[in-house]
């Protein structure tokens, strides 16, 4: 069955257009891209321009497991325990609670790890799991992976955050009255983990990429994702261009010194560091490698930012994450007056090094720098404290605002877009003081 995933071709051709022009300004190279591999894939991408409209789908019928998924009960198909303390429930995911990252350290453990489901966690038999490598832009056939010729490659490790796209999506209605859609995370979308498992470029070199290669595309082995209205979306799956694949991206079988855990992708998922948590496929089935650009209702319809400021079409499909700062405290949390406290929390940047961070206690009045308490690295979190005594009783804001070393700093405010993404401005964290 072939059919087109957007319903104008001419948005592709946009979109493509778009993309390379990205890879020109250096969005790909500053995630470690050589020139000479840009100008190949940009070659490549020039004579299979017009000709990706077209793109093979899964057309299932509606799946009764994807529907049960989305009732959001209290067992929306994640496998482990999720306790009040340490979780909210929103819909087929888990979203950590920041408060609960306090008593845990600077890798996040499974217990802790948020969830994000498009349907429900699928029991997988490593015994007889098998990675598929296929599609036009291998140069012989396509190649089966089990897990032990995975494991007999040369292993990496990396610690990384997989943040949500959408983490923090509820503070643009709360902080800037600007509603978006999806799921209303605060800021628990984020866990930060150790991952071994052997590099993907290891394995597409051993599959032999073509040079007319330029888009790889990971399935899940989760079930069909079906919209609220219906739309059978297929597989969870999503586009990256060859540039990224051969760089840092991790096939990941260890999440901090163990195995997968069921709901994290077991036995392999694609770790994407610093890149939106969509690009970090769980449970992954096959990897086509494609000669034309690819193509998926996660990197057209979904993560491209929408909304009066951007194109009908939207912006480049995104790639990295953004720099936010969190307080482990509960929202409302009541706090002694007339003693000091030692406020802890965390900032992240997916585009450099956290340098310093500044919080405010009197809502913005005045700031101070709060002290780091990890070496800061990209695309993981560094820890702070800082010491408060408050003397006023009655309800206040604490903020908290990041700066990287690309010299950016944590905004107001956030351009909107009608999904919610990228929330980067400093979070208005409600307290009181008692
Ligand atoms: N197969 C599959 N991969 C997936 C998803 C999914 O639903 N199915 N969700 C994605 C999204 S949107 C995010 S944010 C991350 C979440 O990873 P985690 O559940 O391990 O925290 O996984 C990504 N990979
Ligand atoms: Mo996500």
């Amino acid at each position: 069955m072939i059919s087109k995933e957007t319903s104008d071709g001419s948005s592709e051709e946009e979109y493509d257009r778009r993309r390379r022009a990205q890879w020109l300004a250096g969005e790909a190279r500053a995630d470690g891209v050589a020139r000479r591999d840009m100008l190949r894939l940009l070659a490549a991408a020039g004579v299979a321009a017009g000709a990706a409209t077209a793109l093979p789908m899964t057309l299932a019928a509606p799946r009764a497991q994807a529907a049960a998924a989305g009732t959001g009960t209290a067992t929306p198909g994640i496998v482990k325990p999720l306790p009040e303390d340490r979780f909210t429930i929103r819909g087929t995911n888990a979203e950590t609670k920041f408060d609960a990252l306090a008593q845990t350290g600077h890798l996040t453990p499974a217990s802790h790890f948020f969830v994000r489901n498009h349907t429900a966690t699928p029991r997988i038999d490593a015994k007889t799991w098998t990675l598929r490598i296929w599609g036009d832009g291998l140069r012989g056939g396509e190649r089966e992976f089990t897990l032990a010729d995975l494991k007999r490659l040369p292993a990496t490790s990396r610690t990384a955050f997989v943040e949500c796209a959408g983490n923090g999506r509820s503070f643009f209605t709360t902080q800037q009255g600007q509603p978006a859609s999806g799921t209303a995370w605060t800021l628990g979308a984020i866990g930060n983990a150790r991952w071994r498992g052997v590099r993907l470029s290891e394995v597409l070199r051993r599959a032999g990429v073509s040079r007319h290669a330029v888009d790889v595309m990971p399935s899940g082995l989760d079930a069909d994702y079906v919209t609220d209205d219906g739309t059978n979306l297929g597989r969870v799956r999503r586009p990256l261009p060859l540039s990224k694949a051969l760089d840092d991206v991790i096939l990941a079988y260890e999440m901090n010194g163990a195995p997968l855990p069921a709901d994290h992708g077991y036995p392999v998922r694609v770790l994407v560091p610093a890149w939106v948590g969509i690009a970090s496929i769980k449970w992954v089935g096959d990897i086509e490698v494609s000669s034309k650009p690819l193509f998926s209702p996660w990197n057209t319809q979904f993560y491209r930012l929408f909304g009066e400021t951007y194109p009908p079409e939207g912006s480049a499909p995104l790639t990295r994450q953004t720099l936010k700062s969190a307080f482990e405290l509960p929202w409302n949390a009541s706090v002694d007056a007339a003693t000091t406290h030692h406020l802890t929390g965390r900032s992240w940047s997916a585009t450099g090094a956290i340098t310093r961070v500044d919080i405010s206690t009197d809502e913005g009045a005045t700031w101070h720098r709060a002290r780091l308490k990890d070496t800061p690295h990209r695309a993981t979190w560094t820890r702070w404290t800082t010491p408060w005594h408050p003397r006023t009783p009655g309800p206040t804001t604490l903020l908290a605002r990041a700066t990287d070393t690309t010299g950016r700093t944590q905004p107001e405010t956030t351009v909107h877009n009608t999904q919610g993404y990228l929330f980067d401005a400093v979070v208005r964290h409600a307290v009181t003081v008692v």
